[in-house]
């Protein structure tokens, strides 16, 4: 039993180590998490082995042969010494595991220098996740994650409705979206992300669009990112001037791509792009119908209707109450007028 044991468990470890679990390591915290796991298998493969062997021997030794039927086993009193010895055997195990992985937690949570962190303001939604930065000062939110290479952030997470779960999984670390609460963590990103980016999950069933809840987070370097938030914040900038009457008396242009692709802060509109796919807007969403396709031949009133009324009329094969039924409220008539229109345009292209 001992050998069988000895070599089960010899080959239970090096199976489960050589077994890729996780993508790329992307943060500087992902490292020391990736060696906690691996010592987790080292020390529970045994464990689950030893309980197995023994319970086939025992099955095959001691299982109960024709006749036997009515027989009772002999009465035992117990073994104290083994009791003993497999008490304390997992107990110090347990003790030595947590505390390392205590050790583990407090090392990857540590906070950097005070003021060389940067903070990204996380809110979940059913279905999707927007990030609001201030960078210097200046404030602005994104549906998409970026974040310069090598530098700390802390995430402050936060839900708009239910609970959700921000992950990101080449950083490892996870943590639940809490109605009522801010929960954080921090990581330092240590990549360069591939250009079609690192996946941002929802790790909190929470509902029906959950599976879809899913963005993008860059890694830049740092002047690629200083770029991103130069054109991030430059249209904030002329925001103001765009939303009083024009000179002329002309009605303020909407500027409905980037409504479509960011949606409009200030009311907390939902991006539309969060959602759909649309190759002219940029976007990718595959939480509602790929507009590519959907909108071909469809008119005015449909278009309006489904931003208006989206439970109206129900696209096939997907589900009432995902897209937001929040829109008639969150936008302006020339928000919805100027978002109409761009999508017919698209649409007839
Ligand atoms: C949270 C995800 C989500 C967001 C955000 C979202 N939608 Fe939707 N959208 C959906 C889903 C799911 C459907 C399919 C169910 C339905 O028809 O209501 C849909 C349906 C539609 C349809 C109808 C497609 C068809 O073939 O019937 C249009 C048009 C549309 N959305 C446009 C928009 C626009 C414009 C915005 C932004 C103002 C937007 N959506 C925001 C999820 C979303
Ligand atoms: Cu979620």
């Amino acid at each position: 039993m001992a050998i069988v044991g000895l070599i089960a468990s010899a080959l239970g470890i090096a199976l489960g180590l050589a077994i890729n679990w996780f993508p790329v390591q992307g943060s500087k915290q992902a490292d020391k998490i990736d060696t906690l796991w691996n010592v987790l298998i080292i020390c529970s493969v045994p464990v689950f082995v030893l309980v197995t062997t023994v319970v086939l021997f025992a099955a095959r030794d001691f299982r109960m042969r024709p006749g036997e039927e009515h027989l009772d086993g002999p009465p035992i009193h117990g073994n104290t010494k083994l009791e003993v010895i497999w008490t304390a055997i997992p107990a110090i195990m347990l003790v030595s595991l947590c505390t390392y992985a205590y050790l583990v937690l407090h090392d990857i949570e540590k906070a950097p220098a005070a003021g060389s962190e940067r903070n990204i303001a996380v809110h979940g939604q059913q279905f999707t996740w927007t990030f609001d930065y201030n960078e210097g000062g200046k404030k602005f939110s994104s549906a998409q994650l970026y974040v310069p290479v090598g530098e700390s952030v802390h995430f402050n997470v936060t839900t708009k409705d239910v609970l959700h779960d921000f992950w990101v999984p080449a950083w490892r670390m996870k943590i639940d979206a809490v109605p009522g609460l801010t929960t954080h963590y921090r990581v330092t990103p240590t990549k360069l992300t591939p250009t079609d980016g690192y996946p941002v999950v929802c790790a909190e069933l929470c509902g029906l669009g959950h599976a879809f809840m899913r963005q993008t987070a860059h890694v830049l370097s740092k002047p690629k990112f200083d770029a991103w938030v130069a054109k991030m914040t430059k249209p904030a900038a002329t925001a103001p001037a765009a939303t009083a009457p024009a000179a002329g008396g002309a009605a303020p242009a909407v500027d409905a791509k980037k409504l479509f692709s960011e949606g409009n802060q200030q009311t907390g509109a939902t991006a539309c792009g969060a959602c759909h796919k649309l190759a002219d807007a940029g976007t990718a969403g595959g939480v509602g119908p790929d507009l590519d396709t959907v909108l071909k031949g469809k008119d005015e009133a449909f278009i309006r209707q489904s931003i208006l009324q989206p439970d109206a009329e129900v696209a096939q094969g997907f589900s009432k109450g995902i897209m937001p039924a929040t829109y008639a409220k969150l936008l302006s008539k020339p928000e919805v007028d100027a978002l109409v229109k761009y999508l017919e345009e698209v649409a007839a292209k």
